[in-house]
C-alpha cells in the first residue's frame, strides 16, 4: 500500500513460502516475504520498505507524525499483539493455550486501547490518516477475519468503524490483485 500510495511501480512476484525462488534467498537468505530489490539495494522487513517509499514520495504527509508515539503503537503490534493473533489463528498448534484467554489478553492489550484512542479521532495518531494506520490495519483485518461474526459483534465500534473504512479504501482495494505464482 506505501508503494502504491508513493506511486512507485515495481514488478510484482508472488511467491509461495513452501517453495521459494533461489533468486528471492539470494537477495534476501532469510527467506520471509516481502523482500523489495532496488538495484542493489535490498529491503527486506515490511517497514523499511514503507519508510524507504514514503522517502520517494509522500503526498500526504503520512510520516508526520509523532515518532515516539508512532514507534509505542508498532512496537506492541509487531510484538506482543503479533503473537497473540498467531495464537488465535493457529490456535491447534498451541495445545495449552484456551481461545478466550488469548482473545482476551489481545482485546485488552491492543484492540481496547486503539478504540479508546480511536473515539477521540480518526486514526490512529490524529485525525489524518499516518503511516502507522496503514502499518498495523492488516493485522486488526487478520485478527478480525478469524471470526468476523464474533468480531463485528464486540463493543468496538470506532475500531470496526477504522478497520471498515481502510478495507473499503480505494488505496486497499487497489493492491489487493491476485498474481500466479513466480517461480525461478
Ligand atoms: N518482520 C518481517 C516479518 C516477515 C514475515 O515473517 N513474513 C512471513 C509471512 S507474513 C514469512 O515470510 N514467513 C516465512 C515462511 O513462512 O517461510 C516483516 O515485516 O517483513
Amino acid at each position: 500500500m506505501a508503494l502504491k500510495y508513493a506511486g512507485i511501480q515495481v514488478e510484482y512476484r508472488e511467491i509461495a513460502l513452501r517453495n521459494k525462488p533461489k533468486s528471492m534467498l539470494l537477495a534476501s537468505p532469510k527467506g520471509t516475504v516481502p523482500v523489495l530489490c532496488i538495484d542493489e539495494l535490498v529491503l527486506d522487513q515490511s517497514l523499511d520498505i514503507m519508510r524507504w517509499a514514503l522517502e520517494q514520495c509522500d503526498p500526504d504527509d503520512w510520516s508526520n507524525v509523532d515518532e515516539v508515539e508512532s514507534r509505542i503503537w508498532i512496537e506492541k503490534n509487531d510484538g506482543p499483539f503479533k503473537a497473540l493473533l498467531d495464537q488465535y489463528k493457529y490456535l491447534n498448534r498451541f495445545p495449552d493455550l484456551r481461545r478466550e484467554d488469548v482473545v482476551s489478553a489481545a482485546i485488552e492489550l491492543m484492540l481496547q486501547p486503539m478504540e479508546t484512542r480511536l473515539n477521540s479521532s480518526h486514526y490512529l495518531l490524529g485525525n489524518r490518516m499516518s503511516w502507522v494506520d496503514i502499518a498495523i490495519f492488516p493485522f486488526i483485518r487478520q485478527f478480525a477475519a478469524v471470526n468476523q461474526i464474533w468480531f463485528d459483534e464486540l463493543a468496538l465500534a470506532s475500531l470496526q468503524s477504522w478497520l471498515n473504512h481502510h478495507l473499503e479504501s480505494e488505496l486497499f482495494h487497489s493492491v489487493m490483485d491476485k498474481y500466479s505464482t513466480w517461480s525461478d
